[in-house]
């Protein structure tokens, strides 16, 4: 699906239609929500042009509180002028130097990056030695240096900005497939885009001649926003290769001895980090065959940390290993140092707050985070008729580039499909500071201030 309307127009499309639902406050569409607890006046209406979404219902907002912390990068002692940290202007990941204007085009109707996602380009968290996912890393690299008399290639330096030969085609991912979209992926132009997973590199370096490996790196999503998934987060790649006489005598065929080893790796990789638990489901990816994600149970449910699978054979075949068999997998790291270290939420990873990097060193596997602030969240509802273009992850970009690390969550509320069967939807959009109590006039205000 293509994004017709600019990053520009979308947020102040967002914001007119937030503005807008003052008349419509009494819609009966959604008068059996329950009203939040409190609500405070909206920003003044003001001219312009129509909202991106024909907004139904009444948007409102109120405090609460729960035990919930999260960090926001984006400190103001102003309350209600957010200022913007500045975006650097040049970025250099493994020796290739990455300007601003080759990420963002604001003009080019087949770029869709924003300045906030291009401003984690070449932060490289996962190189950081006192960050969680560096510690987390190295964690792991001991594991496959300890399991594998130290066979498997490293690679954390790749560049995020690929081909969509690479993201794409040359992991099987088929011309229809929804990640392909404007919707769910960065497109610096048709035929780059920022990585969407790590499994961008396999093909190459297979060619290359790799045989273990695993490739660490930044990866980017147009995705929902809440405590387990960010827009830009980490993944790791890890791809072994067997040749025949490995498994020939094993007594199974190829794909299962393969299956079989994928499994015991990955568990034994799990109990090495931590004592927790967890389960298989299958699944599918277009790439491996079967395909499997482990679970781990944490906060009171499951949550998927990795997907993974034996290879599909003609990926092996296209890149120079016709008899082989291989497994891959792809390991969510916010998700496991969110296990390894108790973090509630996947938001304070970018964090430079001292409260929350102090509480990390080097090698220091048994820390637990302790929370540090509980400020209470502000909530706004919003409701609008969807359509093609309109969708939770183009709100979610708009939100997000609005409020930056400030959202804590967008989540679906309400649904409903009149006669006609137009369907609109209700989401509450959960605002929050690890550093300050937001109120509703600081978020209105900042909305309008936004906009203009
Ligand atoms: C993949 O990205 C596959 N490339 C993984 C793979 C590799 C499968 C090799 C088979 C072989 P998936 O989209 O499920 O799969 O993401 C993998 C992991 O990344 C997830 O299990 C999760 O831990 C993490 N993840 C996915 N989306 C997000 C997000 N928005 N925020 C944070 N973590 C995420
Ligand atoms: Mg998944």
């Amino acid at each position: 699906m293509y994004i017709a309307t600019s990053r520009t127009t979308c947020a102040r499309a967002l914001l007119l239609s937030i503005r807008n639902t003052i008349p419509m406050a009494a819609s009966p569409l959604f008068s059996h929500l329950k009203p939040p607890s409190s609500s405070s006046p909206l920003p003044h209406r003001i001219h312009g042009p129509k909202p991106f979404p024909q907004v139904l219902s009444s948007s409102s907002s109120y405090s609460g509180r729960s035990p919930f912390s999260s960090l926001a990068s984006v400190s103001s002692s102003k309350p209600h002028k957010r200022i913007k940290p500045p975006v650097a202007a040049l970025h250099e990941i493994g020796g290739v130097k990455i300007a601003k204007d080759d990420v963002v085009r604001e003009s080019d109707p087949t770029n869709n990056v924003p300045d906030n996602i291009f401003s984690k380009i070449g932060l490289q968290l996962h190189r950081r030695d006192n960050h969680p996912l560096g510690i987390l890393k190295n964690a792991i690299y001991d594991y496959f240096d300890a399991s594998y008399s130290s066979k498997f290639v490293k690679f954390d330096d790749l560049c995020p900005i690929v081909s969509v030969q690479q993201n794409f085609d040359e992991v099987l991912v088929p011309t229809d497939h929804i990640s392909r979209s404007y919707n769910d992926t960065y497109y610096v132009n048709t035929d780059t885009v920022l990585r969407c997973h790590t499994s961008a590199h396999q093909a190459e370096l297979l060619r290359e001649g790799h045989s273990y490996f695993l490739v660490t790196g930044d990866v980017y999503r147009r995705d929902s926003i809440d405590s387990t998934h960010c827009p830009v987060f980490h993944q790791m790649e890890g791809v072994r290769v067997f040749a025949p006489d490995e498994w020939k005598g094993s007594g199974t065929d190829a794909a299962s001895y393969a299956a079989m080893d994928l499994k015991k790796c990955l568990e034994g990789l799990a109990r090495h980090l931590f004592a927790v638990e967890m389960r298989w489901v299958d699944t599918y990816f277009p790439f491996t065959n079967p395909s499997f994600e482990l679970e781990i149970y944490f906060q009171e449910k499951w949550m998927e940390v990795l997907g993974c699978g034996v290879t599909e054979q003609e990926i092996l075949d296209r890149n120079g290993r016709k008899d082989c068999v291989a497994w891959a997998f792809g390991l969510g790291l916010e998700r496991l140092a969110m296990v390894l270290f108790d973090i509630p939420d996947i938001r304070p990873f970018w964090s430079t707050d001292q409260r929350f990097t102090s509480q990390f060193s080097e090698g220091k596997l048994g820390v637990k985070f302790k929370q540090f602030s509980k400020f209470p969240p502000c909530y706004k509802d919003i409701s609008f008729w969807i359509s093609d273009s309109i969708t939770e992850n183009n709100l979610c970009e708009v939100v997000r580039g609005i409020a930056g690390d400030l959202v804590e969550e967008v989540k679906l509320i309400d649904n409903f499909t009149n006669k006609k069967g137009m369907t609109s939807h209700c989401y509450r959009i959960a605002f929050r500071s690890m550093e300050r109590s937001l109120t509703d006039e600081e978020i209105n205000e900042m909305q309008v201030v936004e906009d203009l």
